[in-house]
């Protein structure tokens, strides 16, 4: 916390906090990952950049230099002594005054990590989930910015997690304003169609995610082509596979869609290929992706 190594129970904030009241703060997900040469951050720098655009976004000033955070990450996963883990830099308007204006409050800056294992399940991960197209539509850029990583924007994320739970399903796929597709609430979508990778454009309003573009990356290098489009709720109840991908949900397949069942109703070929040469990736064991491995 703010450039001290702080034991896990007292890594404490003060209750009139101006993040925890207003949302004003912005955070980063990252995985750190098992490798031969020993634990490894991925796309730490990547995920460092959009930390710092994200602040950028909303006008806070990180008092600390990309270099020195993404040292930081790298310590504290040295601290904890963790082989795997996740990491959560987070950068938020602090205790000082209460009001919407948060200039004046100091910006704290803290770095945790822990063992989180698959987001969607084991299971989830092997045969993919089931989703509900949501009744809350993705935030448009018109009222909060969807593409920095704003911890006010997850509010919307939760109501469409949650109605998806009630519903009985594993997890929601949000629309925008136009009706496309945009993600889902912590993932990126892709669907597959003869052959090739479709998924939703910037402007979509998802989030342009780190995992998002590895795949699209991994993809290209394996011969399957990427557009980048708008997509109907139909394209998606039609697709030959359709997976999500994000720093903690990876690569999940999705096998179901508001009751209809996405190509044969398990993970598709396609999508294993792209899952396993992901892990591969991340784990070091192509050497040709080593540039986005930072051993801690
Ligand atoms: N969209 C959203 C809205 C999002 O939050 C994430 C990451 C992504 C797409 C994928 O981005 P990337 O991780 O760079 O590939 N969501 C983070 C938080 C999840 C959570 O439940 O907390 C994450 O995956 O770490």
């Amino acid at each position: 916390m703010n450039g001290k190594l702080v034991g896990w129970d007292e890594a404490k904030v003060h209750i009139l906090n101006h993040g925890l009241h207003y949302g004003s703060s912005v955070f980063e997900g990252i995985r750190c990952y098992e490798t031969a040469d020993g634990p490894a951050v991925f796309r730490l720098k990547d995920h460092i950049k959009r930390f710092f655009n994200g602040a950028k976004v909303i006008m806070m000033k990180i008092p600390f230099t990309e270099e020195e955070v993404c040292e930081a990450v790298k310590e504290t996963v040295r601290a904890n002594k963790l082989k795997e883990c996740y990491i959560r830099p987070i950068a938020y308007y602090g205790y000082g005054k209460m009001g919407l204006n948060p200039l004046g409050n100091p910006v704290d800056v803290a770095i945790a990590c822990w063992p989180w294992g698959t987001y969607l399940g084991e299971e989830g991960l092997r045969k993919g989930v089931r989703c509900k197209v949501s009744s809350w539509r993705r935030i448009d850029p018109r009222m909060l910015p969807p593409l920095a990583k704003v911890s006010a924007n997850y509010l919307n994320s939760i109501l469409a997690k949650l109605e998806a739970l009630d519903c009985g399903y594993d997890e929601a796929i949000l629309l925008n304003f136009q009706g496309m597709i945009a993600e889902g609430p912590g993932e990126n979508i892709f669907i597959v169609k003869d052959g090739t990778l479709i998924t939703p454009p910037p402007t979509s309003g998802a989030l342009i995610g780190i995992t998002r573009d590895s795949i699209i990356t991994i993809a290209k290098d394996i011969g399957i082509s990427t557009v980048e489009k708008d997509i109907l709720r139909e394209h998606l109840f039609c697709a030959d596979e359709a997976f999500f991908t994000g720093t903690a949900a990876e690569v999940t397949p999705i096998r179901e869609v508001d009751g209809r069942v996405i190509g044969d109703g398990s993970r598709g070929p396609i999508t294993e290929k792209l899952q396993s040469q992901f892990f591969r990736v991340v784990r070091g064991e192509n050497k040709s992706y080593l540039k986005w491995l930072d051993f801690v």
